[in-house]
């Protein structure tokens, strides 16, 4: 484990895979409602899509610091209409869960990735859901619910610590059977974090590298990134947080990120065109 957490050399820079977010609830922090109608969470899956997504993202669970969870049943009627007409579109769908029944009826409507923040810690019966599936798994570091996650945001080192539990559940998802590759690994921006420990991850973001598993990074619209227009003596509400949330998506790129999960998808086509135009003049 000493291992892993030593730093290590900056990946060469790539262009992220962009994970548009179709959130089909009504309380989620910066869209909450928005999409709540099926027919509304497919249309905006589409716009995201055709916008350059190359992931949609569903989910039917609010995270937001304090949210309560929907039942089970809830969640399906919220998540599998959506996922199954976007894969009928011709979408690759990624189902946003920590429910195991909930990923297994998702894989079943099509969906072909499991995004769950609790890295499989919320509920026993997902790692090898997933296992047998033979599906890409995202495991997001979580130190627990929605509803009191904020209490757990203490750390001497959030780097070093971050990357040490993710090792630790990087090993007992391997251990349940899920493919090496398959493996993804996520910091979990804002989940029992404040904002000092979500920047000092963004600077870190080399030392998760030396997990030498795929990235995943969502900072879209976060509440650290509020705090940027405070300049001028403002907080930015969640919706004028886009380019705040584009530029840490350039940031992304420079550091070999393999995906960025944002709301506003062209914001970040954007940086990452910028970005990748700027490292292929510095090599060519
Ligand atoms: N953040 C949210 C939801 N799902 N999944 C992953 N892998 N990483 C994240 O950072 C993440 C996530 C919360 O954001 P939202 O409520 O705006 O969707």
């Amino acid at each position: 484990m000493t291992e892993a957490i030593q730093p290590t050399a900056a990946p060469p820079p790539r262009r992220p895979l962009v994970m548009g977010v179709v959130n089909v609830t009504p309380d989620s922090f910066s869209d909450g409602g928005e999409w709540f109608d099926p027919e509304a969470g497919i249309a905006h899956g589409l716009e995201l899509w055709a916008q350059g997504a190359r992931i949609l993202d569903v989910g039917g669970e609010s995270t937001r610091p304090g949210a309560e969870r929907p039942s089970v049943a809830e969640e399906l009627r919220r998540v599998i209409p959506v996922i199954s007409a976007l894969v009928a579109a011709g979408c690759l769908v990624s189902v946003d869960t920590m429910r195991a029944v909930v990923a297994e009826r998702a894989l079943a409507a099509g969906a072909a990735i499991v995004n769950d923040v609790s890295g499989g810690l919320a509920d026993e019966a997902m790692a090898p859901v997933v296992a047998a599936a033979g599906v890409p798994f995202v495991a997001m570091h979580w130190r627990g619910h929605s509803a009191d996650m904020q209490s757990r945001a203490s750390y001497a080192d959030v780097v070093a610590e971050v990357v040490a539990e993710l090792t630790a559940r990087r090993d007992a998802l391997l251990d349940a059977g899920i493919d090496d590759e398959d493996l993804i690994l996520d910091p979990g921006i804002g989940f029992a974090k404040t904002a000092a420990h979500n920047w000092a991850l963004l600077r870190g973001i080399d030392r998760l590298q030396g997990l030498g598993h795929r990235l995943l990074l969502g900072t879209s619209r976060k509440t650290f990134l509020g705090a940027v227009g405070r300049a001028r003596g403002e907080e930015r509400a969640p919706l004028a947080r886009d380019v705040a949330t584009a530029v840490t998506s350039a940031y992304a790129a420079q550091h070999g990120v393999w995906g960025v999960r944002v709301h506003n998808v062209i914001g970040t086509v954007d940086a990452l065109d910028v970005a990748e135009q700027l490292w292929e003049g510095s090599h060519g």
